[in-house]
C-alpha cells in the first residue's frame, strides 16, 4: 500500500476512479515534439531515467501532502521527446473527461515528474496509477492523474477545472493547507510549499 492510501490521503476524481490495466497501459507523446510515439509503461522506464523526487502536492482545496515520488523528471523526458521551439504550453488528460494545460516554462522551472509510485509503491488506481503528473509549485490540479496524453501547443487551452472558473496559471497562493503528513494546519507563503 502506498503511503499515500496509508495516510488516508484525500482522493480527487472528477471523471470517477479509472480503474487502468498497467500491463495494457499507453501514453501518448504528441503535438510540437521531434519524436511523437505512443508507449508503455515499461518502455517509459527503459527509455528515461529514473529519478526520486522529496516534494508535496498541494491542493487549492486546502491541503498537501509530502511524499518521495518516483519517476521521470520532466526534464529527462524532455531530453528524450526534443519538444519543438514553438511549443509553449502541454496539455495532459486521462482517457475519461479530464485535461488541463500547463506553461511549459513552469515545468522547466521546478521538479515536475512522470510518475507512477511512492517509496517504492506503486500507485493505486485512486492516486491515479498506473501514471500520473506531479507538479509540485502549481495546485494539484495540474497534476493530471491516469496520465494517457502529453501534447505540446502553441496556444493556451481551458482544461477541466479552469472551465469552472479555476486559476489558468495555478500557481499556489498564500492561506493556510492541511499537512496530510502530520495532521496538522499550516501556514503557507505563495509559491511551492516547501518550508515543511
Ligand atoms: N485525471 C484527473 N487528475 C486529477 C484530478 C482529477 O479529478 N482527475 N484531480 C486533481 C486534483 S484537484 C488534485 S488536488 C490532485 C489530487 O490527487 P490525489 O487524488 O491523488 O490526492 O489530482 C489532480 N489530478
Ligand atoms: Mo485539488
Amino acid at each position: 500500500m502506498s503511503m499515500l492510501a496509508t495516510l488516508n490521503t484525500p482522493v480527487f476524481a472528477a471523471e470517477g476512479v479509472l480503474q487502468l490495466d498497467s500491463s495494457t497501459f499507453r501514453v501518448e507523446v504528441c503535438g510540437l515534439v521531434e519524436k511523437p510515439r505512443i508507449y508503455s509503461l515499461d518502455e517509459l522506464k527503459q527509455q528515461f531515467p529514473q529519478s526520486t523526487v522529496d516534494r508535496r502536492l498541494t491542493s487549492v482545496s486546502g491541503w498537501s501532502v509530502r511524499a518521495k515520488w518516483n519517476g521521470i523528471l520532466w526534464r529527462d523526458f524532455c531530453k528524450g521527446i526534443e519538444v519543438k521551439e514553438q511549443a509553449r504550453y502541454v496539455l495532459f488528460a486521462s482517457p475519461a473527461d479530464y485535461s488541463t494545460v500547463v506553461w511549459l516554462k513552469d515545468l522547466e522551472a521546478g521538479e515536475a515528474l512522470l510518475t507512477w509510485a511512492v517509496d517504492g509503491e506503486l500507485l493505486e488506481a485512486e492516486y491515479g496509477g498506473p501514471l500520473r503528473m506531479i507538479i509540485p509549485q502549481l495546485w494539484g490540479y495540474k497534476s493530471c492523474k491516469w496520465l494517457s496524453k502529453i501534447q505540446f501547443l502553441d496556444t493556451y487551452r481551458t482544461g477541466y477545472w479552469e472551465l469552472r472558473g479555476y486559476s489558468h496559471r495555478a500557481l499556489i497562493e498564500p492561506g493556510e493547507t492541511f499537512d496530510v503528513n502530520t495532521g496538522k494546519y499550516r501556514p503557507i507563503h505563495g509559491g511551492e510549499v516547501n518550508d515543511f
